[in-house]
């Protein structure tokens, strides 16, 4: 039987991705891992290395630097952050996705987001489950099409259903 990324015509095997994880919270940030690596073996990926951080405050910087060694066609950044653990959530939750976004439009490697920034670990375990709606998973869905994406735009003509005269 295919596999859904199978159904939707998502190949990796010619590209290679990093993940970065932070290690806060590292039950369910493992679980992430664990989809976001289910993904990209689906999809046949060429190359998976993952790369370990503290916390999520930390995961901008990784991203970048394993985006800046052109080793990489997607960046997947994972990792957690639950509001009840923390009174600093807003700081780490929003720099995080700041920092990734910045990352990714200053190397112009697609960097995905794979942090959750929930409320408890109930919500925190509905979004690591084993299924497709892991977000590990789902963005690791997400960096192979972005990989795409970025290749197919990078290359010379590209153009489709353009009519220059
Ligand atoms: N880091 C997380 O990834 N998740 C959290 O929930 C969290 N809490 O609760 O504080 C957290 N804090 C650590 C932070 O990411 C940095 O590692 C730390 O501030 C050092 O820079």
């Amino acid at each position: 039987m295919k596999t859904d990324l199978e159904n939707k015509g998502l190949s990796a095997s010619s590209f290679r991705f990093a993940i970065v994880a932070s290690r806060w919270n590292s039950h369910i940030t493992a679980k992430l891992l664990s989809g976001a690596k289910r993904a990209l073996a689906e999809a046949n990926a060429a190359a998976v290395d993952v790369f370990e951080v503290p916390g999520a405050f930390e995961l901008p910087l990784a991203a970048q630097k394993a985006a800046q060694t052109k080793r990489y066609d997607a960046v997947i950044a994972l990792g957690t952050v639950i509001r009840g653990e923390t009174a600093h959530f807003d700081l780490v939750a929003e720099n995080a996705a700041r920092g990734i976004s910045e990352a990714g439009l200053a190397t112009g490697v697609p960097i995905l987001f794979g942090v959750l920034a929930v409320e408890n670990l109930e919500q925190a375990n509905a979004r690591s489950g084993d299924g497709d709606d892991n977000a590990g998973y789902m963005a690791a869905i997400s960096a192979i099409e972005m990989a795409a994406v970025v290749s197919e735009i990078g290359s010379e003509n590209t153009a489709r259903g353009s009519s220059a005269k």
